[in-house]
């Protein structure tokens, strides 16, 4: 696997999930030095053979059609405004990201889970809740409901494989993000965005194209995209330029956040990233976000004495403490006003 570790990547590099999932020692090594490298200098990458059978993840995509051809106003019905979960359809241009409204309509929902008493301690518990699920006998007729809990449940599991592999690279035992991300546990959180970027149209007040989703890190953990065939995501090296992460059939595009690069110690990097959709053609895209349980409070990692040596950039504040729910719950309300 040719990978330019560089942080002026110019392509994006893939993963085979089972060099790690069933390689030998050596391949395992392999992948985790690889991993480590691209974690620290691009903050993307493709994985594939990640254990999500390429069927659901085809099916996924036509859900997610579906669900936006259903006509506006049944959509409207399940507006995300009418969640105080942060659960529901957002209509086009009603979120915010970096203050200016994006060009795409969003469907938030997350693991089933009933609603919690929130305290001053705790205001985030709110983002725990039942979703709003569509009411549509098209969608019904497609099993919707049941077959999107079920590519939840699939690519969780993919998530959680990754972010073994993830704490490795950093020396740390192979379940140490993983028991703080257990779907199980009460205070799990996990949150699945179906998004349709509309065909491409100037921007009325500038040159270029209007952005589907305009630079921005991802504010969680880690992010594992499903793209349709029709592009336009594209990620920023360290010269500014934009390369495409085109859409490449049966493969997860993953990305770190800023919780991740914290947490990391800023070993890891949360990368720059847009969407433009140029084509005539509307897109879809499903990023599933991998979270730990609302209540953990992240703190900066210590950090090997080998990886500290050749870091790209400075550590992070020792004495940063951010409690995950709190952190989410300032990101829905930042974008949804
Ligand atoms: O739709 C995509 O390809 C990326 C979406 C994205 O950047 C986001 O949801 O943060």
């Amino acid at each position: 696997m040719p990978i330019n570790h560089s942080a002026n990547f110019e392509t994006i590099p893939l993963f085979d999930l089972q060099e790690f999932a069933l390689g030998n020692p050596l391949d395992r090594q392999q992948f985790i030095n690889q991993l480590r490298n691209v974690c620290h200098h691009i903050g993307f990458f493709y994985i594939k053979n990640h254990g999500v059978h390429i069927e659901l993840m085809h099916k996924m995509l036509e859900l997610t059609e579906a669900f936006f051809n259903l006509p506006q106003a049944e959509k409207d019905k399940i507006n995300i405004s009418f969640s105080p979960h942060y659960r529901g359809y957002g209509k086009l241009g009603e979120e915010l990201t970096k203050g200016i409204r994006d060009y795409k309509e969003t469907y938030d929902f997350g693991l089933e889970q009933a609603a919690r008493q929130t305290s001053d301690e705790q205001p985030y518990l709110i983002l725990q809740g039942p979703n709003q699920w569509p009411e549509s006998e098209t969608l019904r007729a497609l099993r919707w409901k049941e077959t999107v809990l079920e590519y939840i449940a699939a690519v969780q599991t993919a998530g959680t494989q990754i972010m073994s592999a993830m704490a490795l690279t950093l020396g740390l035992p192979d379940n140490y993000f993983t028991d703080k991300f257990c779907p199980q546990q009460r205070d799990a959180y996990a949150i699945l965005r179906l998004l349709r970027y509309p065909p491409g149209r100037m921007n009325p007040h500038s040159v270029e194209p209007e952005l589907g989703v305009g630079p921005h890190t991802d504010t969680g953990c880690l992010v594992m995209l499903l793209q349709d065939t029709v592009g336009g995501l594209e990620v920023q090296n360290c010269r500014g330029e934009w390369i495409a992460a085109p859409p490449i059939d049966g493969t997860y595009v993953v990305n770190i956040g800023e919780m991740l690069q914290l947490w990391s110690n800023n070993y890891f990097l949360a990368t720059p990233h847009r969407v433009i959709n140029t084509s005539s053609r509307i897109r879809h895209s499903v990023p599933f976000f991998v979270e730990p349980l609302l209540s953990t409070v992240v703190t900066p990692l210590e950090i090997s004495p080998e990886l500290l040596q050749n870091m790209e950039r400075p550590n992070a504040n020792p004495a940063t403490k951010v409690v995950y729910g709190d952190h989410m719950l300032h990101v829905y309300q930042r974008s949804f006003q």
